[in-house]
């Protein structure tokens, strides 16, 4: 576990960064070099490094021992850094096209030197702005494919993957998400945001105790279910793309839990497109369609060809385990949707909303699918029963 040492860790500015990556000999001696803080994310410090001499670049990611979004009186671990790092490696491995290259590691610094994809642009802002990316989900098909077989039991062997449990082990970021998730958006606590506008759904969902008995089941799950590992916080804020890459960042919330949990954060945060986006909505219910066809087509293959385990290669358990990652994902997604609705960390797809009217329509039907997925998982059974709940709501 890395504990904070006051001698050794400082957090970096946009001076001290150059130096870093000078002393690291990351770029020519003779490098001309600029740097800027850009980091817009919830947690961390991330320095853009350019060398105009040469025209190379880099990343360098620092956590600080706080979260960014809330400030110092909500300490976090910089354990985290080092969770994000070897994901990435992990990830890297298995799907090298869908995620940066991690160039250097310190655990005592919290950093991670990767590459730079400011060429690309982050998903969630590049739909917003009008963009569809039409590679995307076939991209995150593979993707989730490939890292959430050759990380389970039947991918790896039940002994590796019992160590890479171990080495995932991420307390205090799974507690966020224990809370932010599956816990605050539930009843009135102090980390929920939401408009007034809202309040009278929110209070009736705070009531409704059919949902919350099926939010405490998916929250025993995502508890107990040591699957895969997880990137643990697949929103569209944590890819990149343009209309022929898509690379996946900020896997510091990666652990071991259930496949459904990626598979859902991916259905959700493409549901705020098809929920906003009038006039792109069928290219994002198909990006689902598409998401979960890939997906069910490159896990099926891969357990077939390279499942470790003889006599869990049948049809049948195949089909126990696709329907299982299919019913947990619509739950996980329905979770997703109302805690960026009502919860501490919103989404821009939604706040960005101008008229207040639309917004609040947007974010009302937003919940109301949210609750559906969540309680009607189980009878929803294939994909077009999923489109189809989704467009008798949207
Ligand atoms: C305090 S962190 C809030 C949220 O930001 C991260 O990206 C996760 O989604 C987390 O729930
Ligand atoms: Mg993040």
């Amino acid at each position: 576990m890395t504990v904070l040492n006051p001698l050794i860790y400082q957090p970096l500015n946009e001076k001290t960064a150059i130096k870093k990556a000078l002393d690291l000999k990351l770029f020519p001696e003779d490098a001309d070099l600029t740097c800027k803080e850009i980091g817009d994310g919830n947690l961390n410090l991330v320095f853009h490094i350019v060398d105009q001499k040469h025209n190379q670049s880099i990343i360098i990611k620092q956590a600080l021992p706080y979260a960014k979004v809330v400030g110092e009186s909500w300490p976090l671990t910089l354990h985290r850094a080092k969770i994000e790092a070897d994901a990435l490696k992990t990830f890297g491995q298995i799907a090298p096209d869908y995620v940066p290259k991690v160039y250097y590691t310190d655990d005592q610094l919290a950093i991670t030197v990767m590459e730079d994809l400011s060429h690309l642009s982050i998903a969630r802002k590049g739909f917003i702005q009008g963009e569809t990316f039409p590679l995307i989900s076939l991209h995150l098909g593979e993707y989730l494919a490939k890292t959430l077989f050759f990380t389970s039991d039947y991918g790896l062997g039940s002994g590796a993957k019992k160590e890479q449990v171990q080495k995932f082990i991420n307390t205090e970021l799974c507690k966020i998400t224990e809370d932010l998730i599956f816990t605050d958006p539930y009843f009135d606590a102090e980390t929920n945001e939401f408009e007034e506008g809202l309040r009278p759904a929110v209070e009736e969902l705070w009531k409704d105790e059919e949902l919350k008995f099926h939010v405490n089941v998916l929250k025993k799950i995502f508890l107990t279910d040591a699957e895969v590992l997880l990137h643990g916080d697949l929103h569209t804020g944590s890819m990149f793309a343009d209309n022929q890459q898509t690379k996946i960042i900020d896997p510091e919330f990666a652990f071991y839990g259930p496949a459904g949990f990626d598979i859902g954060q991916v259905f959700a945060n493409l549901l705020f497109q098809i929920i906003v986006n009038e006039k792109h909505r069928d290219v994002f219910i198909q990006h689902v369609e598409t998401v979960w066809n890939v997906f069910q087509v490159q896990f099926s293959q891969l357990w077939e060809k390279e499942n470790k385990e003889p006599l869990a290669n049948t049809t049948s358990f195949l089909h126990y385990h696709l329907a299982k990652y299919f019913e947990d994902a619509l739950g996980y997604t329905g979770c997703e949707l109302i805690r960026r609705t009502i919860g501490l960390a919103h989404v821009a797809d939604l706040d960005s909303i101008q008229d207040e009217q639309t917004r609040l329509a947007a974010k009302q039907k937003t919940l109301e699918l949210g609750k559906n997925l969540i309680k009607k998982r189980k009878e929803i059974r294939d994909l077009s029963e999923f489109i189809r709940t989704v467009k008798e709501i949207v």
